[in-house]
């Protein structure tokens, strides 16, 4: 028996500061149209997918900050992007910068949803690893204030039963961490969605060449795949936004870490993949039988410890 599901990552150019919300949802049901023209029936998009990667620039007032966010889901300028999806029975995911009142209090979180073949929101996941600083760095070639931003996620790594299999989702640097992939392997995941804005630079090291960039997010996504028996979807919001670049190198990894499918430029672009979630099988079966073979009584640092403790 084979679960093949015909899988789209839809890549995006850059947004730039001034680009409105319309035109980046105008451009991401172009590339639904495409997705459907190619038979596919879930769509992954990058993360902070409605706007620019504001957590470049340094913004004290709040409600310029909050000009990002998003206050619900779907909203006016998304509908359309949900009733596109609808009409083509398309499932997809996609990144946005979320608030939310939890409590009486307001919460902004760097958010991913998943949404089925019939426009319902069955997911939602909130970017737990927050790379970059919390107060503007003058040392800085260019700012990365996520931390500033966004409070950690309160969701943790969850899956879902999804389209016949058992999907999950992650955000940009979440992809850099081993726990994300293992937490969700832990829980059966067939397949990782994720979106990320990477800066081709380093903003700590100027001479940092980007085929190390690129590099980075291959070894991260396969290792990934492979270390879990999953497929990974990763998936760039890419090019030049303002003067920054951001990387594109989106991939679609097979659960052996191989890529089967890599975008070739900076803009909007479509990848196509035919993907088996029982290819999954033999690689949770055997050198990944997590149950057969892991040893947690060694690991208790993993989750008891979260920075380095020397010996002396
Ligand atoms: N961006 C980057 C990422 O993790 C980064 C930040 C780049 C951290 C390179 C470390 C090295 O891909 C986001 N949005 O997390």
């Amino acid at each position: 028996m084979s679960r093949v599901i015909r899988v789209g990552g839809a890549q995006l150019g850059p947004i730039q500061k001034a680009d409105s919300r319309k035109l980046a949802v105008d451009r991401m049901i172009v590339l639904l149209d495409k997705a459907k023209d190619q038979g596919c029936e879930l769509v992954v998009f990058p993360e902070l997918a409605l706007t620019t990667f504001f957590p470049r620039w340094n913004m004290d007032d709040q409600s310029e900050i909050d000009s990002y966010f998003e206050t619900e889901m779907p909203n006016e300028a998304c509908q359309p992007l949900f009733d596109r999806a609808r009409e083509h029975g398309i499932g997809f995911s996609f990144g946005y910068a979320e608030i939310t009142e939890e409590n009486g209090e307001r919460h902004h979180y760097n958010t991913s949803i998943l949404v089925d073949k019939a426009g319902n929101i069955v997911g939602t996941y909130r970017k737990t690893h927050l790379p970059g600083h919390g107060v503007f760095d003058p040392e800085r070639a260019f700012q990365h204030l996520e931390k500033k931003y966004f409070e950690v996620g309160n969701t943790g790594f969850r899956v879902w039963r999804y389209m016949d299999g058992i999907f999950g989702m992650c955000i940009c640097n979440d992809r850099r961490w081993p726990e994300t992939y293992r937490v969700m392997g832990l829980q059966g995941v067939e397949m990782v969605l994720l979106g990320f804005n990477t800066p081709t630079a380093n903003s700590q090291r100027s001479c940092e060449a980007e085929d190390l960039r690129v590099f980075h997010n291959d070894l991260s996504v396969q290792s990934g795949a492979y270390q879990n028996g999953t497929w990974v979807v990763a998936i760039a919001k890419a090019g030049n936004e303002d003067g920054h670049e951001l990387l594109g190198d989106s991939t679609i990894v097979h659960p052996s870490g191989q890529v089967v499918a890599r975008t070739t430029t900076l803009d909007d672009e479509l990848i196509v993949a035919d993907c088996d979630l029982d290819e999954c099988n033999f690689f949770k079966e055997t050198i990944f039988d997590f149950d057969r073979h892991r040893r947690i009584e060694h690991y208790g640092l993993i989750s008891q410890q979260t920075g380095v403790v020397r010996p002396d």
